[in-house]
C-alpha cells in the first residue's frame, strides 16, 4: 500500500471513532478522543517516535535529532471535531505529520532539531465552547477560568479531565518551554474554495484569520399566539432573525466574515411568542481592526432593532483569538516544499479557518501548508481530498522539514535539556 493510500485508509480508520451511530463527533476528553489518542499513539510508535500523553491530553510523539535532546521542530494538527463532521479536517494534518517523521526515521535522516508529533486534543471547541483548549495548554497560555467552563450536561472541564484520566493540578507539566523549540509546521485542507477554484494543490498560509465568538441573548415577552396583537407583541425571534441578516450584511460590506450558527427559541411553543432567543456569532478577519469594526457596528444594529421593537440585548464573549501572521523563514521552507513537487509558483493566501497554530505562535514560529478540498467544502460529512494531493502534500511536507533543517545547518543549534 502506497503511503497516501495509507493515510487515506488512516482517515476511515479515526472517522469510525464516534460519540455518534450515523456520523462523526469526537470531542475533547470524551471516551473516542482516548481511543483515538491510543491509535495515533501506535502509529506513532510504529513510525518510530517515542510516545506520550501530555497532561492536556494532546498525544504527542518524539523523534531525536542528529543527538538526543535537541530543540523540537513540533508538526501535527488536531483529532477533534466539529459535530457530523468531515474525515479531514484536522485528522489528515496529524497523519501526514506522522508519515513525515517515518520517512525520516526509515531513511535514517540525521536532523538538527528533533521532531515532535503533536494530535491536539481540542481546536474546535465543540464541547466547552473554547476552542484551542490543547495547542492554548501546549503554548502554556491558561487561563484558570477555563476550568469551570461546562459542556452541554454541565459537565466541567476540571470534571472532564478527571473522568479522563487527568489531574488539573499537574496541567503544567504540558507547557512547553520555547528554547525547546525551533518552530511549528502544519499542513490542513484549505477549508475553502481557492485552491479548488485555481486547480492548484497546495498553497502556502501567509496568516490565520483572527476571530471573535459571543453568546447574545434577544429578550423581548412571551405571549399567546392568536390573542396578542402585532401592535403590543416583542417577539425576540423576529428581532433576532433581523440581527442574523444585519450580521450577513455588515461582515459582507466590511469584508468580514460573520456567522451566526446557532440559534434557539424559548420557550419553543407553537403557539407561543418567543421571548427569549439565543445565538452565536463568529466574526473572523484577516485584520483585527477591521474585525472588531465590523463588530461595533453589529453591537449598534443590535441595539437600533431592540429599541424599534421594545425588546433587550446582551452579548458575552466566549472565545477570542487574534490574527496571526506566518514566520517569514519558516514561510520560505514551506514554499521550497511546494516547488520540489513540481509547482514553481505556489499560491500564498491567508487562513479564514482557525488553526492550532494560533495558540501555538505564543511558543514558536508557525508556518501552514494547505491542501486542496473538493469544492472547499469543510465542516461537512462531504469533506474530499484526492488521494493524489494527499500524495503531493506528503512530498511537500517532508521537503519543508528538510528545508527548515538548511536553515538551521548553517549555525548548528545548541543543545538543551529537556
Ligand atoms: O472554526 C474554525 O475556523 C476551525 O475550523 N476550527
Ligand atoms: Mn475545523
Ligand atoms: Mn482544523
Amino acid at each position: 500500500m502506497s503511503e497516501s493510500d495509507l493515510i487515506m485508509e488512516r482517515c476511515e480508520q479515526l472517522a469510525t471513532i464516534s460519540s455518534q451511530p450515523d456520523r462523526l463527533e469526537r470531542v475533547h476528553l470524551s471516551p473516542q478522543h482516548a481511543a483515538a489518542n491510543a491509535l495515533v499513539g501506535q502509529w506513532m510508535s510504529e513510525a518510530g517516535m517515542s510516545t506520550w500523553q501530555d497532561p492536556a491530553g494532546n498525544q504527542c510523539g518524539r523523534l531525536e535529532g542528529a543527538e538526543p535532546g535537541l530543540p523540537a521542530l513540533l508538526i501535527g494538527s488536531h483529532i477533534d471535531t466539529v459535530p457530523d463532521a468531515g474525515r479531514y479536517d484536522g485528522m489528515l494534518g496529524v497523519l501526514l505529520a506522522i508519515a513525515v517523521a517515518r520517512r525520516i526515521h526509515s531513511a535514517g535522516i540525521r536532523l538538527p532539531f528533533a521532531l515532535e508529533v503533536v494530535a491536539f486534543s481540542d481546536e474546535e471547541g465543540t464541547r466547552f465552547g473554547m476552542a484551542l483548549l490543547g495547542s492554548r495548554a501546549l503554548a502554556g497560555h491558561w487561563d484558570d477560568e477555563w476550568w469551570s467552563l461546562t459542556d452541554e450536561n454541565g459537565i466541567t472541564v476540571a470534571e472532564a479531565f478527571q473522568d479522563f484520566g487527568l489531574d488539573p493540578a499537574r496541567l503544567p507539566g504540558a507547557f512547553r518551554r520555547p528554547e525547546n523549540y525551533v518552530g511549528y509546521l502544519e499542513a490542513h485542507i484549505e477549508q475553502g474554495p481557492i485552491l479548488d477554484d485555481a486547480d492548484r494543490r497546495l498553497a502556502v498560509v501567509t496568516s490565520i484569520a483572527g476571530a471573535r465568538r459571543y453568546a447574545m441573548t434577544v429578550t423581548g415577552k412571551a405571549g399567546h399566539a392568536g390573542g396578542t396583537p402585532y401592535d403590543r407583541r416583542h417577539d425576540a425571534l423576529v428581532g433576532a432573525s433581523e440581527l442574523v441578516v444585519e450580521v450577513e450584511r455588515l461582515s459582507r460590506a466590511s469584508g468580514t466574515i460573520g456567522t451566526v450558527g446557532r440559534l434557539q427559541a424559548f420557550p419553543g411553543g407553537v403557539n407561543v411568542i418567543p421571548g427569549r432567543v439565543e445565538l452565536s456569532l463568529d466574526l473572523r478577519a484577516e485584520f483585527d481592526e477591521q474585525r472588531d469594526e465590523c463588530l461595533d457596528l453589529i453591537w449598534d444594529a443590535a441595539e437600533a432593532i431592540c429599541v424599534r421593537r421594545g425588546l433587550t440585548f446582551e452579548k458575552r464573549e466566549l472565545y477570542r483569538a487574534d490574527a496571526v501572521p506566518c514566520d517569514p523563514s519558516l514561510m520560505r521552507a514551506v514554499a521550497a516544499g511546494i516547488r520540489s513537487t513540481g509547482d514553481d509558483d505556489p499560491l500564498a493566501f491567508w487562513s479564514r479557518a482557525g488553526h492550532d497554530g494560533m495558540a501555538v505562535v505564543a511558543l514558536t514560529p508557525i508556518a501552514m501548508l494547505f491542501l486542496r478540498c473538493r469544492a472547499g467544502v469543510s465542516h461537512h460529512p462531504d469533506e474530499h481530498v484526492k488521494r493524489s494531493d494527499v500524495a503531493a502534500a506528503l512530498e511537500a511536507f517532508e521537503a519543508a522539514v528538510l528545508a527548515v533543517a538548511g536553515q538551521h545547518s548553517v549555525a548548528p543549534l545548541p543543545r538543551v535539556a529537556r
